[in-house]
C-alpha cells in the first residue's frame, strides 16, 4: 500500500478532491499543511523542491511528487479500480467533464470564491464578471443533473468529486445558496455527501485557516 502525503491548505477545493478520493478508496494520507496565504508556493525554493507549477495540491506517493488533480484522480481510479467509469464511453465522459471542470467550473468558482471571500477588498467588477460566467456554467450543470443522478450516469466517478469540491463550501464563501437557486445541484451534492466516508473539506483538512473577510457581510450575491 503506497504511503501518501498531501500538501494542502484547508480552503483548497483542489486538495479536497484528492483527500476525498483517497478516503473513498480506503487510503490514509499524511496531511502536510502549507502556508499558501503566506505565499510559500510563490517562493523559488518551494517551486524548485515541491511543485514547479507553483500550485497546491501536491500528492506524494511513496515520495514521488504528483501534481494536477485530474490526472491524479484518474491514476487513483485506475490503481484502486473505483470511480473511473466502467465502459470506454463512460471513461470518455469522465475525462470530458474533468476538462470542463478544470477549465470552467473549478477554474471560475475557485477564483471567484477566493477573490470574494478571502481577499480584503474584492473588486466589484471582477466579481460581477466571474459571477456572470459562473451563473452560465452552473445552469449547464443544473440541466445535466436534472437528468442524471451523478455526472456520468447512475454511479459516482472522479468527475463528481472534482466538480463538487468547490460547490460544497459554505454559502457565505461561495456566495450561492444552491438549495434556492439550483435544486438539482443541491440534490447531487447531498447524494455525494451520503456516500460512506464522506466528510466536508474542513473536517478532513485541518490547520490554520485563511482570513474570511466576507463572513460578516455575507451578501448572497456579488
Ligand atoms: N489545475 C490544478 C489547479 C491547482 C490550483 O489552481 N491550485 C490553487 C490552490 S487551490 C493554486 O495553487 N493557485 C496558485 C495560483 O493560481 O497562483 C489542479 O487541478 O491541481
Amino acid at each position: 500500500m503506497p504511503a501518501y502525503r498531501l500538501h494542502y491548505f484547508p480552503e483548497s477545493g483542489n486538495s479536497y478532491k484528492l483527500a476525498l478520493m483517497l478516503i473513498f478508496c480506503g487510503q490514509e494520507f499524511e496531511p502536510v499543511w502549507t502556508d499558501f496565504g503566506g505565499g510559500v508556493t510563490r517562493t523559488p525554493e518551494w517551486r524548485a523542491s515541491v511543485n514547479a507549477m507553483g500550485e497546491i495540491p501536491v500528492l506524494e506517493e511513496d515520495g514521488v511528487k504528483l501534481t494536477q488533480t485530474a490526472p491524479i484522480l484518474l491514476r487513483l481510479a485506475e490503481r484502486y479500480g473505483r470511480f473511473g467509469g466502467d465502459t470506454a464511453a463512460e471513461k470518455y465522459e469522465v475525462l470530458r467533464w474533468l476538462f470542463w471542470d478544470n477549465h470552467k467550473l473549478t477554474g471560475y468558482m475557485a477564483t471567484y470564491r477566493f477573490h470574494r471571500s478571502f481577499t480584503p477588498k474584492p473588486n466589484p467588477q471582477v466579481l460581477t464578471y466571474f459571477r456572470r460566467r459562473l451563473d452560465d456554467f452552473l445552469a449547464i450543470l443544473e440541466q445535466h443533473l436534472q437528468a442524471s443522478a451523478f455526472v456520468v450516469g447512475a454511479r459516482p466517478t472522479v468527475a463528481d468529486f472534482s466538480m463538487m469540491a468547490y460547490l460544497h463550501y459554505p454559502n457565505d464563501e461561495t456566495g450561492y445558496d444552491f438549495g434556492a437557486s439550483h435544486p438539482a445541484i443541491r440534490a447531487w451534492l447531498d447524494r455525494i455527501a451520503a456516500l460512506p466516508g464522506w466528510k466536508p473539506a474542513y473536517a478532513m483538512l485541518p490547520g490554520k485557516r485563511l482570513t474570511h473577510y466576507a463572513k460578516d457581510a455575507a451578501p448572497a450575491h456579488a
